[in-house]
C-alpha cells in the first residue's frame, strides 16, 4: 500500500488534492493531509515525529510560507528563512524515512526576471529573480538543487513541479497576504455588501497597480489532477512546468473584469497606480507537459472564476480572511 503524506495539505492546493482523491474513490494509496497543527515543519524534531507517525512511502510537499506580491515585498527574509528550513527538514526526513518519491512545488515567479519568453524548465537558474520575491524564489530554486543532490548521492527520485499562479476554493483571502484573485474577491465582496444602498453605477472597485501586468492562472482542481499524475507517472528529477497555455495569459485588469462578471458587479473598475505592479510578466511554456499529456483540457478561466466566487460567498464564515 502506497502511503502518501501531503505537507501543506490544509491550504489551497492541499484541499484541491483532497477533493480530487475523494472524488476518485478508493485506490492502492492511503493519503494523509497534514497542516501546521500536525507539525511546524521549520522544526526538525516536529518534522521527524510527523514522518515517524505517518510512515509515508511518498510525499507531496506543498507546505511553505506563501503569499502575494505585497506580502513578499514586505517579508523577503522570512520567506527565505522559513522556506529554507521547511524544505531541508522535509527532504532530509523523507530520505531518512526511506520515502521513494517526493514531489515538491516551485512557482513560475522563481524564474529569472530578465529573460527571453516563454520561459521553460531549463531556465530556472539563469539569473536573478524579480526583486519583489527574491527570498521565496531562491529558497524554491534550492529545492531543485537539493533534489539533484539526493539523486546524485543516493539515487533518490525527488522531483518538483512549477505551477503558474493558482486560484480556487479554500484560497487565502487575507488582504495583506493574499494573491491577486482572492484579494480582489475579498475586496469586491466587501464593497458590494458594505455599499448595498449605493446605486450600482456609483460603486467604484479599485484594481491595485496599472492593471497591465500579464499572468497565467491555473485552477487548483486542475493542478491537483496534474500533480497526482506527476506522483504516479512522472519519473524524472527534472522539474516540470504545470501551467495553462501561453494563449490563456490575461492582464490583471481582465482578471478584475472576470471577477466583476462573476459578482454581476456593474460599477466602475479603476486602477490605483500608486500600488506596485510587480513583475510585468512571467510567461511560461508548458510544452514539456503537452508533450506528455497532449490532450489535457484546462478548466475555462471564466468558469473557474465563477466557481471560486461562489465558493467564497457560500463559505464566507470559514474562509481564511
Ligand atoms: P496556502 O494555501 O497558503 O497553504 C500553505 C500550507 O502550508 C498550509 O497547509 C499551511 O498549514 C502549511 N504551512 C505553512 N507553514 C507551515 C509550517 N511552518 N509548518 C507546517 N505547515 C506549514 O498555500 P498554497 O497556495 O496551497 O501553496 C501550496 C504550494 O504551492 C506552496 O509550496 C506554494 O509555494 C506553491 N505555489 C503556490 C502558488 C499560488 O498562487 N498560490 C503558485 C505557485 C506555487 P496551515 O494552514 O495549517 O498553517
Ligand atoms: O498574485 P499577485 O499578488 O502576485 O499579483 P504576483 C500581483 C499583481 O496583481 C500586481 C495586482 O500587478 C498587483 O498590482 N493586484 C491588483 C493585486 N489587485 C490586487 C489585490 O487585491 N491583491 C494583490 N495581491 N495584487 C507572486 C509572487 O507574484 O506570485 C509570489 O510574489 C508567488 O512569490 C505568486 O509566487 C504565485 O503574481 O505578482
Amino acid at each position: 500500500m502506497k502511503k502518501v503524506l501531503v505537507t501543506g495539505g490544509t491550504g489551497l492546493v492541499g484541499k484541491a488534492l483532497e477533493a480530487f482523491i475523494k472524488k476518485e474513490g478508493p485506490t492502492d494509496e492511503e493519503w494523509y493531509f497534514a497542516g501546521s497543527k500536525d507539525a511546524d515543519l521549520t522544526n526538525l524534531a516536529a518534522t521527524q515525529s510527523l514522518f515517524a507517525k505517518e510512515k509515508p512511502t511518498h510525499v507531496i510537499h506543498l507546505a511553505a510560507m506563501v503569499g502575494g506580491l505585497f506580502h513578499n515585498m514586505n517579508n523577503n527574509l522570512d520567506f527565505l528563512r522559513n522556506n529554507l528550513l521547511i524544505n531541508d527538514n522535509v527532504l532530509q526526513t523523507a530520505h531518512e524515512q526511506g520515502c521513494t518519491k517526493v514531489v515538491s512545488c516551485l512557482s513560475t515567479c522563481i524564474f529569472p526576471d530578465k529573460t527571453t519568453y516563454p520561459i521553460d524548465e531549463t531556465m530556472v537558474h539563469n539569473g536573478p529573480p524579480h526583486p519583489s520575491n527574491y527570498g521565496y524564489s531562491y529558497a524554491k530554486r534550492l529545492i531543485d538543487i537539493q533534489n539533484h543532490a539526493y539523486n546524485d548521492k543516493y539515487g533518490r527520485l525527488y522531483t518538483s513541479v512549477i505551477p503558474c499562479n493558482i486560484f480556487g476554493p479554500h484560497d487565502n483571502y487575507k488582504p495583506e497576504v493574499s494573491h491577486v484573485i482572492p484579494g480582489m474577491i475579498n475586496r469586491m465582496h466587501k464593497l458590494i455588501t458594505e455599499q448595498a444602498d449605493t446605486p450600482e453605477s456609483e460603486k467604484v472597485f479599485t484594481v491595485f497597480g496599472s492593471g497591465k501586468p500579464l499572468r497565467q492562472f491555473i485552477y487548483s482542481l486542475d493542478l491537483a489532477e496534474l500533480m497526482i499524475w506527476v506522483l504516479r507517472s512522472y519519473d524524472s528529477v527534472e522539474p516540470i512546468v504545470l501551467s495553462v497555455d501561453e494563449a490563456q495569459e490575461v492582464t490583471i485588469f481582465e482578471v478584475a473584469q472576470a471577477i466583476a462578471t462573476a459578482f454581476e458587479f456593474k460599477g466602475k473598475l479603476v486602477c490605483d497606480t500608486s500600488k506596485a505592479d510587480g513583475q510585468y510578466k512571467k510567461t511560461a511554456s508548458n510544452a514539456k507537459l503537452r508533450s506528455l499529456l497532449p490532450e489535457y483540457t484546462f478548466t475555462d478561466f471564466e468558469t473557474a472564476i465563477k466557481t471560486s466566487v461562489e465558493w467564497y460567498r457560500s463559505n464566507y464564515e470559514q474562509a481564511r480572511k
